[in-house]
């Protein structure tokens, strides 16, 4: 038995607002369905996030159709269950492909029974595999763990995949939706979702994997710079690299530096690439002058003109003179400021985005509603 599982594609997504990098989402995508149409595999699973939105805008539906379509004809079928980005107050854009006949949806209600308190799970058989899953929700996860039963045929290679995070994955009980030991037992592979890094695990001597993003959603990812990819299990389960655009990292030790001399120090460092990412962590104590004084409008556009896609510019490892980074705890403002800028809205747009972030939970007169979103507008 063979199969391919992939997880975290988050079509739609991009980083930095670049159309580039929304391609780059595609492309990993690419690679995977490219991948199953020369090995074709018995079946392939997805764990989640297949769309970085609830509700796919056009251009990203269009280029799943077309990817799913290939699959479809090669019959090779397609199993997925939806994962935290996957779902809408409309509920989720799968049953729309599931509709069409484009794929499989394992949590789709018809696959689970109540009996007595207990949630009996059913699945599909495909060959010598057994394939059932769970909706990466989030509440009650715990409870909805405690009370699943996996309706497995006895003789059948079984597979369950889920779409949330395990106490021993995260190596820190912050991140963790559920202790490892909450997964059903008697299963043979283990098909996780929602972690974006690779990671192989063990449960009762079976294979428990994340295959992670198969592209780096954020910056965070970036920096480490891990390989993207996917599993083929041919007996064994073997981890796939996917090809993504190049990242580099490049720290700078600014320690003891006027602004002038930290902008002419990532001038210096540019080197020269073929539309490659990078990310350049500036650290230390300036000697004098304040980090809001260096350019960094500047030194992007001379890395761009070097070749460079694009150049983050990260101040947060550097300290005013006398003020060394003392870690505190941020205003909720803080970290929505943050998280916009990080999206690559400009300082204007966050703070207008900010103005109408405040009128959230507000009863206001339709009077005081168009005033506030008047001076919302100014800001602009
Ligand atoms: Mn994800």
């Amino acid at each position: 038995m063979r199969f391919v599982h992939f997880s975290d594609t988050h079509l739609g997504a991009s980083n930095f607002r670049l159309s580039e990098r929304r391609q780059d989402f595609y492309k990993a995508f690419k690679q995977v369905i490219d991948f199953c149409l020369e090995k074709k595999p018995d079946f392939v699973i997805h764990t989640g996030d297949l769309f970085d939105a609830g509700k796919p805008d056009n251009e990203t539906i269009l280029f799943a159709i077309d990817e799913l379509k290939k699959l479809k004809k090669a019959g090779i079928r397609f199993l997925v269950i939806p994962g935290s980005h996957d779902v809408s107050v409309e509920g989720t854009f799968l049953s729309i492909l599931e509709r069409v006949g484009l794929l499989t949806n394992l949590s789709n209600p018809r696959y689970y029974e109540n009996n007595e308190g207990e949630v009996i799970v059913n699945g599909e058989v495909i060959g010598d595999a057994f394939i059932c899953g769970v909706p990466g929700r989030r509440a009650n996860i715990k409870e909805m763990y405690e009370h699943l039963r996996i309706n497995k045929p006895k003789s059948k290679f079984g597979l369950f995949m889920f779409h949330h995070i395990v106490s021993d994955v995260a190596r820190t009980e912050v991140f963790a939706d559920i202790p490892k030991s909450l997964l059903p037992l008697g299963m043979d592979y283990y098909a996780g979702g929602h972690w974006h890094e690779h990671e192989e695990l063990r449960v009762n001597g079976k294979p428990l994997i994340y295959p992670g993003s198969t592209e780096h959603q954020n910056i965070g990812s970036m920096e480490k710079n891990n390989d993207k990819g996917f599993i083929y299990y041919d007996e064994k389960p073997c981890f796939v690299k996917v090809k993504t655009r190049e990242v580099s990292v490049l720290r700078i030790n600014c320690n003891a530096l006027t602004p002038e001399e930290i902008m002419n120090k990532c001038l210096n460092n540019i080197g020269t690439s073929s539309n490659g990412l990078i990310i350049l962590k500036l650290c230390g104590e300036l000697r004098r002058g304040l980090k809001g004084e260096i350019n960094r409008e500047l030194i992007r556009n001379a890395y761009k003109d070097a070749g460079w896609l694009y150049c983050e510019v990260r101040i947060k490892d550097l300290s005013d003179p006398g003020k060394s980074v003392v870690s505190h705890k941020k205003t909720l403002s803080e970290v929505e400021h943050e998280y916009l800028r990080k999206q690559g809205y400009s300082k204007k747009e966050v703070s207008k985005a900010k103005a109408f972030i405040n009128l959230f939970g507000q009863s206001l007169t339709r009077n005081e509603l168009s005033n506030a979103v008047a001076e919302a507008m100014k800001l602009l």
